[in-house]
């Protein structure tokens, strides 16, 4: 069918060559319901962070204890931020560089999770408690082929956290949708875009509400640890219903943040000073991009922590797997996080326009940044010989070359 693109992507796919009784973890959640939760701003330097005693997360990491943990997974969004992350997680594509995917790329017919589990009979929901038209959402639902989407319409103006309903009104009223497709034994794949964890990180104190040091009062750093911490309650509370109400057995859950809460430019000299102290090290881009990717399989405990280095087109060929979903008929850009820890295709980390991120450096080109440099991923200084990493950022370029020329081969809706 995609004869016409160049060879490469097929060959990008030969090599996936791991005979299929081989698989680690092949189809251990086939059938079961699908429930993905893309956190808003959600690090992973938060999973399992202390504070004072205190655990910024205390759900989430009682929950890593049965579940497989991707612990080095990079965000690799674009300038449609939240939005990009959906695309991509649905996907395994690259996003467009200059402007929202959702913008690019929604009058397209676009391959991605919800159609593979629509040929296995499943219904697709999904739901962004803000007003849809956010991020050309009303068009990228259905492009990407869900069902049914839930906004703000639906949601309503209660307990208002930021920029949408809060938290624990997302998830309250979703309960009831997904309780209805279970009892009609119908499957479903329903993904939430969560949104109290949105800058800035305002959580009223009425609500959950970590206690933190004194220190922390009135920086951004504190309120985010406080915006995560409700957010990581509220999912707690969701999973107590989904268990309360007999769905956990059936269920595969997915959390992953979309993109980073903290960014070095808009935050201050002494929040730099916080982060050290809480991380044990300067905060850099490591820290910055790198979001938990978390998949708990509902009556299975895994207990497995994966630190192959992906990137967010990994997670959609990592869920096929574990819900043996052929892929043999798909074009994709990532691999499989449990079955592939060796980066076949070379790196695993890209972030538009060519920067990329690898155990070394952390790469901005020049053509597009004004700041553009290669700079060590550790220390941030400036590499500025960085020859040696030339073919590496040809190869990425290529690599979003051709995701992008397979988006525009694909056919107008
Ligand atoms: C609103 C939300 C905004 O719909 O997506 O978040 P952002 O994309 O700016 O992180």
């Amino acid at each position: 069918e995609f004869a016409h693109l160049p060879q490469k992507i097929q060959k990008l796919k030969e090599l996936n060559t791991i005979p299929q009784e081989e698989l680690k973890f092949l189809g251990i959640a086939e059938g079961k319901n699908v429930i993905a939760i893309q956190v808003e701003a959600l690090q992973d330097f938060t999973i399992g962070l202390k504070v004072d005693g205190q655990e910024v997360t205390p759900f989430l990491n009682e929950l890593l204890k049965s579940s497989l943990y991707f612990s080095n997974v990079y965000q690799q969004i674009a300038p449609g931020n939240t939005s990009d992350a959906e695309f991509i997680f649905n996907t395994s594509l690259y996003p467009s560089p200059w402007e929202a995917t959702a913008k690019t790329f929604a009058d397209r017919d676009i391959p991605s999770l919800a159609k593979l589990l629509k040929e296995q009979e499943y219904t697709s929901i999904t739901s962004h408690a803000n007003d849809v038209t956010f991020w050309n959402r009303n068009e990228l639902y259905p492009a990407l082929g869900f069902d049914r989407y839930y906004d703000i319409e639906f949601f309503g103006k209660e307990d208002v956290i930021g920029i949408g309903p809060s938290d624990e009104v997302l998830y309250s009223k979703v309960m009831p949708e997904l309780k209805k497709m279970y009892e009609n034994n119908e499957k479903f794949y329903a993904q939430f875009v969560s949104l109290s964890s949105h800058h800035p990180f305002k959580i009223p104190a009425t609500k959950e509400v970590i206690e933190l040091p004194t220190e922390f009062d009135s920086s951004i750093v504190g309120n985010y640890l406080k915006s995560v911490h409700y957010a990581d309650f509220a999912l707690g509370k969701f999973v107590q219903e989904l268990k309360d109400s007999g769905m956990w057995e059936d269920t595969v859950l997915i959390i992953y943040g979309d993109h980073f809460g903290l960014q070095p430019s808009a935050i201050a000299e002494g929040d730099f000073a916080l982060l050290k102290e809480l991380i044990g090290h300067d905060y850099h881009y490591l820290d910055q991009f790198n979001i938990p990717f978390i998949v708990t399989v509902g009556d299975q405990t895994i207990g497995e922590i994966i630190d192959t280095i992906g990137g967010q087109v990994d997670i959609m060929p990592t869920i096929a797997n574990l819900l043996n979903l052929s892929l043999d008929d798909s074009v994709y850009f990532g691999q499989d996080l449990v079955n592939y820890p060796d980066n076949l295709i070379g790196m695993r980390y890209y972030m538009p326009v060519g920067s990329f991120y690898n155990s070394e450096i952390t790469f901005k080109p020049k053509e597009a940044f004004e700041d553009g440099d290669a700079f060590n991923v550790y220390t941030n200084e400036v590499i500025s010989d960085y020859s040696d990493y030339e073919n590496d950022y040809n190869r990425i370029l290529e690599l979003m070359r051709l995701s992008d020329m397979y988006l525009n081969s694909l056919p107008i809706r």
